[in-house]
């Protein structure tokens, strides 16, 4: 369902970046196809409108800010929406002393115990756990293993009355500064563990009550959320096991529906597997863009100057352009976190690819270094025996000097095939990008 919402909203956003002109109807029609993709999604009618109206006005009415064309517009808007309504940055949870888990069963609730606990240990908080967990009898013992594992101390009642723990785990932990309550799984429709949960909250206070949500929770998200928000008062959501394969729109509906904003992931079964909630990267992972912010920031660091456009666009592309090609491309970072920020590949590349890439980019780099100035310039002189001299001088095989020519010449093509004004308007970045095999 959720990752139904993904897909959906990763449409619309292709919709609006291929459509060949973006003027008032085509964003209409986006509108309506967000607003129907919302509410499919759960998230509440009077929310859904709300969000629309105000993409509308800011997209419609009100003036595009300079620099922007309406597409980069409508798409920022739509982003920014998005990011209003599952929350901004969190500032963390200082000062938040008590803190309570709830969540359905197998929501992963133990396990984001341990990892927010390990969290506030970096920090240099004193922290402590309290299991209140008495109906699956395991239960108190994962707490312990957990906590034994970062060396946390756990309460555990002996009564098993979970009352009681939260009674004594107060008591005992006065002193510390943060104390995290785990409580028992359950579905928020069963009566009896609800009356529990209630009295829980009653008896703990709690300065912050966090709802763990798998990220593949189904349609049920959001009449549970609202039954948790009735009995306890959500104040934030924790997003479980967002290293699945679902693209995490569950969220939305649980925002939705308790109006509390995401404040932490759940990216693996181990304790380290955790991320403070980042509102800019989900959305775009939420959307399938990448990071569309720093990708942005990022083109526009490495544009290339009007002069050197001309000259490809003339066919004028040297190996000396090459090479700044590849270190404009080198200094956008890591090859492995480029990936992650294009838009549309959202993924990761395996690891020994993106290695053998950085390998070769810097062999390259040597072997260009190894050239004289006209061999950079006028590449076409390069013979067998300049090759023999070129690899030498680089310390790089021969057949390399000749799959860097190669590489040249295919990209001096390329650069060719995309050059006139729809290259241009498609910018630097894309051609970079195919030259590394990459799709944008
Ligand atoms: N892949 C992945 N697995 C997770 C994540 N968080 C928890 N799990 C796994 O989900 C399962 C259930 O986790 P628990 O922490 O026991 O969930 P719980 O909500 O405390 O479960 P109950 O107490 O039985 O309701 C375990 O196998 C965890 O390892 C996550 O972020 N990613
Ligand atoms: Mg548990």
């Amino acid at each position: 369902m959720f990752d139904e919402l993904g897909k959906k909203l990763r449409n619309l956003i292709n919709t609006l970046i291929s459509a060949t002109t973006i003027d008032k109807n085509t964003v209409e029609a986006i509108l309506r196809d967000l607003k129907i993709t919302l509410l499919q999604s759960d998230v509440d009618l009077s929310l859904a409108e709300e969000l629309i109206k105000n993409i509308r006005k800011k997209c419609l009415e009100e003036k595009i800010p300079a620099g922007l064309t309406l597409r980069e517009h409508v798409l920022k808007t739509i982003y920014d929406e998005l990011v209003k309504l599952l929350g901004e940055k969190p500032a963390g949870l200082i000062g938040k002393k008590k803190i309570m888990f709830v969540g359905l069963y197998g929501s992963g609730k133990t396990t984001s115990v341990a990892k927010l606990a390990r969290y506030f240990q970096k920090q240099g908080l004193r922290t402590a756990l309290v299991a209140l967990d008495y109906h699956r009898p395991a239960a108190p013992e994962q707490l312990k293993q957990l906590g034994d594992q970062i060396k946390v101390p756990v309460y555990i009642n002996q009564n098993k009355n979970p009352f009681e723990a939260a009674l004594e785990g107060m008591k005992k932990f006065e002193k510390y500064d943060v104390i995290i309550f785990d409580t028992a799984g359950r579905n928020a429709l069963d009566k009896e563990l609800a009356e529990e949960l209630k009295k829980l909250g009653e008896i703990i206070k709690p300065d912050e009550v966090l709802l763990t949500i798998p990220a593949d929770l189904g349609k049920v998200a959001k009449k549970q959320s609202e039954e948790f928000h009735k009995l306890v008062g959500i104040t934030g959501i924790f997003i479980t096991k967002m290293d699945g394969t679902a693209k995490a729109g569950g969220a939305l509906a649980a925002c939705s529906a308790t109006r509390a904003k995401v404040k932490f992931l759940g990216t693996g079964e181990h304790i380290e597997d955790f991320e403070v909630y980042d509102p800019q990267r989900f959305v775009s992972r939420l959307l399938g863009l990448g990071d569309l912010q720093t990708l942005l920031e990022k083109a526009k660091e490495v544009e290339m100057k009007p002069e050197k456009v001309e000259k490809i666009i003339e066919g004028k592309f040297t190996l000396q352009d090459f090479m700044e090609q590849i270190e404009a491309v080198q200094k956008m970072g890591p090859l492995g976190k480029i990936t992650q920020l294009i838009p549309g590949l959202g993924m990761k590349l395996p690891e020994d690819l993106i290695e053998k890439q950085e390998e070769k980019i810097k062999h390259f780099k040597y072997i260009i270094q190894s050239m004289t100035k006209e061999e950079r310039e006028n590449p076409e002189i390069i013979n067998a025996s300049r090759i023999r001299r070129i690899a030498r001088g680089s310390g790089r095989p021969e057949s390399e000097v000749r799959e860097l020519l190669q590489q040249y010449e295919q990209m001096k093509k390329l650069m060719k095939m995309l050059g006139g004004k729809a290259g241009l308007e498609r910018g630097v970045l894309g051609k970079l990008m195919k030259q590394f095999g990459l799709k944008l």
